[in-house]
């Protein structure tokens, strides 16, 4: 790699958090949904991993990135030109001027309705568009979180209520759910602690603490709380067959904690990954859920970059993956940026309040109802008892299919939140 050394620590983990989230991404990318809403064995990763040993970019091309990582690079652009504060107007329009550059880079179904709506209102209501979304329950879906690392690093050294504040505020664009907002919040606290360097146990409590603070429905299952009860006795059992039930789909509450019980587990060595390095091992394990690979790729490469440094990503990966190189400028930037407010006295809000002026905002016709699936149904209590292993390939029969999946095959792309169950 030609560029300069990191001079530092904090180098060291803004560069491998912004790698890791391009890397998962784009590592990812070619195997999203590609197994149904199946699992993927580790032999197959391994297999698909060997090929980037041996990538000559002028013979095979780069692995382009998505979505994720198109926003998120908008995320860090912006932070970087307003450089005291998230405004969140000017990350409106940079994320509609980007859509309409690139609109191939696999954006989610409902998003896109949003950035025609801020597009068509000059963005003067930056959340109003995601508010009108799903009958204004707003999405639920892992866009929020899968771009927050930015904010995640912005925010280094300050308060949690602030990196919470600003990861809610960089969310409501475009997902104004519940869950799609604390799913850009999980993820946003766990690469903050990544990049802090904390070890497993506290990264887990304090985790857990945060997830208790939302005081979700006890009764419920479609709480981060039960997702995090199941990685807790996953981890804590050293039950790898138990994470399964985590999820893989492309809803928030069924990908960021596979992301963050993935970044956990292989702190650990993992028997058919020994040949990773920390890193990568994290990122396969990731990918190995199935369904939204490059998304939970990403937001496990995240938290794996942070914590590790760029030292442990392997260069070979570099030329494979697109993007790669703006990743490290946009980190070097981020650290410069850090450490200059640190350093001043500004007190400011660190969000941008927003005034509106009364005004109609143009809105499109409603979306298709049929897109207005409920909410996902609870995962029967089996699942936990199941002896599933998440890496091994399954028949038909003892499937257990992770919650929600973009079905390839369904013409009209809407998200199916699936749970078909073994009793
Ligand atoms: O969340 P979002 O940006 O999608 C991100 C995913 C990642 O996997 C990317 O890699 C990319 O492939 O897409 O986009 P949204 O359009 O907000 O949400 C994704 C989908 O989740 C939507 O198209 C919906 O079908 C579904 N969804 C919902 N369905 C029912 N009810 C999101 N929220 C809801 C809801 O409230
Ligand atoms: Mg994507
Ligand atoms: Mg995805």
């Amino acid at each position: 790699m030609d560029m300069d050394k990191c001079e530092d620590e904090l180098q060291e983990r803004f560069r491998g958090c912004m790698l890791g989230a391009v890397l998962g991404d784009c590592l990812g990318g070619p195997l999203e949904f590609k197994n149904g809403n199946n699992s993927f064995p580790f032999s197959r990763l391994k297999r698909e991993f060997r090929l980037y040993d041996a990538w000559e970019p002028e013979r095979d091309g780069v692995l382009e990135f998505t979505d994720d990582t198109a926003m998120a690079r908008q995320l860090a652009y912006s932070l970087l030109e307003t450089r005291t504060h998230l405004d969140p107007r000017n990350l409106a329009r940079r994320f509609v001027d980007e859509y309409h550059r690139e609109q191939g880079r696999g954006y989610g179904e409902a998003v896109t309705e949003v950035f025609e709506k801020l597009h068509k209102s000059d963005c003067r209501d930056p959340y109003g568009p995601a508010k009108e979304q799903f009958k204004t329950e707003g999405s639920f879906g892992n866009g929020a979180a899968m771009r927050v690392h930015p904010v995640a690093m912005f925010c280094h050294g300050r308060s949690r209520t602030e990196l919470l504040e600003m990861a809610d505020a960089s969310a409501r664009i475009t997902h104004s759910h519940q869950l799609g907002v604390r799913g850009a919040q999980l993820q946003a606290y766990a690469v903050s602690m990544a990049l802090d360097g904390v070890d497993s146990k506290a990264f887990l409590a304090n985790m857990l603490e945060l997830v208790e603070s939302f005081s979700e429905d006890p009764k419920s299952k479609h709480t981060y709380r039960y997702k995090f009860e199941i990685m807790r006795k996953a981890l804590a059992t050293k039950n790898d067959d138990l994470a399964i039930a985590l999820g893989n789909g492309v809803a928030a509450l069924h990908s960021v904690p596979s992301a963050i019980f993935s970044f956990l587990r292989a702190q650990s060595p993992i028997e058919q990954l020994r040949d990773s390095s920390r890193f990568v091992r994290t990122v396969q394990l990731a990918i190995s859920f199935g369904g939204d690979t490059d998304t939970i790729g990403s937001m496990a490469g995240a938290m794996a970059g942070a914590y590790y440094g760029e030292v442990d990503v392997p260069e070979n990966f570099l030329d494979v993956c697109e993007g790669v190189y703006d990743a490290i400028k946009q980190a070097d930037g981020l650290v410069k940026l850090v450490r200059e407010n640190l350093d001043s006295d500004v007190s400011e809000p660190i969000v941008k309040r927003i005034k509106i002026e009364v005004q109609e905002i143009e809105v499109k016709p409603d979306i298709n109802p049929e897109l207005l699936k409920p909410e996902p149904e609870d995962i029967k209590p089996d699942v936990i008892k199941s002896e599933l292993k998440p890496s091994a390939s399954k028949s038909k029969e003892d499937v257990v299919e992770p919650d929600s999946a973009l079905d390839n095959d369904t013409t009209d792309s809407a998200i199916d939140i699936k749970h078909n169950i073994v009793k």
